[in-house]
């Protein structure tokens, strides 16, 4: 059971000199804990650095959703009355990294204290400890109390746990917080809809027009600046349109809410060639941002089921999502680092083939989600997981460099949730420790999934031979190659016993034409060699 838990670090009201709170660019949210017991005189820093900006090189619809909402943030901070020392990237003296702008903060602001909102990342987490060296003022970190399960919650419910289901978290997330339960039952009877959520999209069925966020003043002057200062960077610019404010996310949230959770459950898992994002919240950005809160969205969808607005598959297969999976992924996240990003158990080596930057490839799949992800830095969650992620799973991709791609590519992307998700869920680096199977799936799957299969090269019907669809070469490849590691998880044992009954011959053309298949990924000459990313995204 997750027991009660002592909160650390809340406060009243100031009882201290001038206090410098200090709020990070994912930490968008006014009842943020650093914010909590503000008092007159106190300042807000928020800076732009270049560190930030490049670590990975992120797409630059990210970078430019992340200025401009800060920009917006401080903006509705100052309309308080509150003062904010808001350093722009290209302002002068920027010296392009945290712990350097804090000091230049303290040199003029002379604060008592620093207080900030512990962050969601282990690198910056790591950061903060030298703060109070680098700047010669004590630095009070508070829990960031913005997720349904703080870490000390979720250690406790892990107790000596060596592996985590989701499931069972889940129910107990559901149980503690009263979400979708009918007493101590939960609505509906049942804690699980995923059998019915699995349908392919019916021919002619569009997903309704999604709202235009109008940009700004502000939000302008960062796609220009981006424009310039990141030209180089993955993805494209002219299609961005997400929230950048709190009340852009809201509207958001409400249109998803009467406009598409009443499908989301049936077609969660569904892809189409023209309607990429379908039923989709796009609601990851904002919610990691923090310009919407995980219980407000929760709670909005079950609402809309209470109200009989949208069915019950629909609403808990939505909140699943978000109570469970985006909650889990944050407690192994923080439970297991920095020794989780180290483990490869699978042994993968071969380096991320160069089509995932330039989409060119004849797996029309693949070219179609790596052309959306550059398009909107955005691909929705089976695209990610049994599209591209598939594809790296079975061909022994480097967790490293798929991690970082993952990480560059999404305009949701952090540390916390993308590493679990890509780590564990896609390349199975951690043994089993997220997930209790590999998701490894052949060409049938995404051609029951999506429309993808009728407008490619290859066929998912063929096995091995001349226009064979390679993922049905490497999924059985890929568990010939793994079979002592894989084979005893109890979920595995079905395909072993469909890779058993094939004659000895099959299985041997199969690995010969996986291995050709594999080597061809990196020839060095063809368009999927690996390169350095260079100046190729202008
Ligand atoms: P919907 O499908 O509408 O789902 C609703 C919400 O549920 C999302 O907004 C998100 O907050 C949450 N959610 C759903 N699945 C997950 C999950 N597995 N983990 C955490 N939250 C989840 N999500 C991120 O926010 N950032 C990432 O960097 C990220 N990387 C991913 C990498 C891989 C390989 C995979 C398989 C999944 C990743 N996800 C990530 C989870 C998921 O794909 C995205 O949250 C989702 O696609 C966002 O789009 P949406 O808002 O339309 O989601
Ligand atoms: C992602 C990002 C980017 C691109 N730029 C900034 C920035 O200039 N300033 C800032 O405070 N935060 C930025 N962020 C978000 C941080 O990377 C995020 O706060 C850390 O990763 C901690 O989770
Ligand atoms: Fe992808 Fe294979 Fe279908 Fe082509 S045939 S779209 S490679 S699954």
């Amino acid at each position: 059971m997750l027991g009660p838990l002592p909160r650390s670090g809340t406060a009243g009201p100031s009882s201290h000199g001038l206090t410098l709170v200090f709020v990070l660019g994912d930490q968008l949210t006014r009842d943020l804990s650093a914010l909590n017991g503000l008092a007159p005189g106190d300042v807000v820093l928020m800076v732009e650095v270049a560190d930030e900006t490049t670590y990975v090189r992120h797409h630059k619809q990210k970078i430019a959703l992340v200025l401009s909402a800060m920009r917006h943030f401080a903006a509705e901070l100052r309309a308080e009355g509150i003062t904010v020392d808001y350093v722009e990237l290209d302002a002068t003296g920027n010296t392009g990294a945290f712990g350097t702008e804090l000091v230049r903060a303290v040199a003029r602001h002379r604060p008592d204290r620093i207080v900030v909102t512990e962050p969601g990342e282990w690198r910056v987490r790591r950061m903060m400890d030298e703060w109070p060296a680098l700047t010669g003022v004590p630095v009070e970190i508070r829990d960031d109390d913005r997720f349904l399960c703080s870490r000390a919650e979720f250690r406790h419910w892990a107790g000596d746990r060596r592996s985590y289901r989701m499931e069972f978290f889940y129910r107990e997330m559901r149980r503690r917080t009263g979400i979708l339960m009918d007493g101590d039952e939960p609505a509906g009877g049942r804690w699980n809809f995923d059998a019915e959520n699995r349908k392919r999209l019916p021919k002619g069925m569009r997903s309704p027009p999604r709202p235009v966020f109008e940009r700004d003043a502000i939000t302008s002057r960062v796609l220009d600046l981006v424009a310039s200062r990141f030209a180089d960077h993955f993805g494209d610019l002219d299609a961005f349109d997400w929230p950048v404010t709190r009340r852009d996310a809201v509207n958001a949230l409400d249109w998803f809410i009467a406009q598409a959770l009443p499908r989301f459950g049936d077609y969660q898992d569904a892809m189409a060639e023209d309607d990429p994002r379908l039923f989709h919240a796009l609601l990851s950005p904002s919610l990691n941002l923090g310009l919407l809160t995980a219980r407000e969205v929760c709670v909005a969808a079950e609402q809309a089921y209470r109200r009989g607005d949208a069915p019950l598959n629909a609403a808990e297969g939505f909140i699943r999502q978000i109570l469970g999976w985006r909650e889990y992924v944050r407690g192994v996240y923080w439970l297991e680092m920095p020794a989780y990003a180290e483990t490869n158990a699978l042994e993968a080596e071969r380096p991320l083939p160069w089509f995932y930057w330039s989409g060119e490839t004849e797996m029309n799949c693949l070219a179609r989600a790596i052309m959306d992800t550059r398009r909107h830095a955005y691909a929705h969650h089976i695209q990610r997981l049994m599209v591209t992620g598939n594809f790296a799973l079975l061909a022994g991709i480097r967790p490293a460099e798929i991690e970082e791609w993952y990480l560059i590519v999404y305009a949701d992307a952090y540390d916390w949730v993308e590493l679990p998700n890509v780590h564990g869920m896609v390349a199975f680096a951690d043994g089993g420790m997220l997930a209790s199977k590999p998701y490894a799936a052949s060409g049938a799957y995404i051609d029951r999934m999506s429309d993808y299969c009728g407008r490619c090269v290859y066929s998912p019907q063929l096995k091995t031979g001349k226009g064979a669809c390679p993922f049905n070469l490497l999924y059985w490849d890929f568990l010939m190659r793994n079979r002592q590691k894989l084979e005893q998880l109890p979920r595995m044992a079905m395909p072993y016993r469909t890779l058993d009954r094939m004659d000895s011959s099959h299985r041997e053309t199969i690995r010969s034409e996986a291995r050709a298949f594999l080597e061809g990924l990196a020839e060095p000459g063809t368009k999927m060699h690996v390169a350095t990313q260079g100046d190729l995204f202008g």
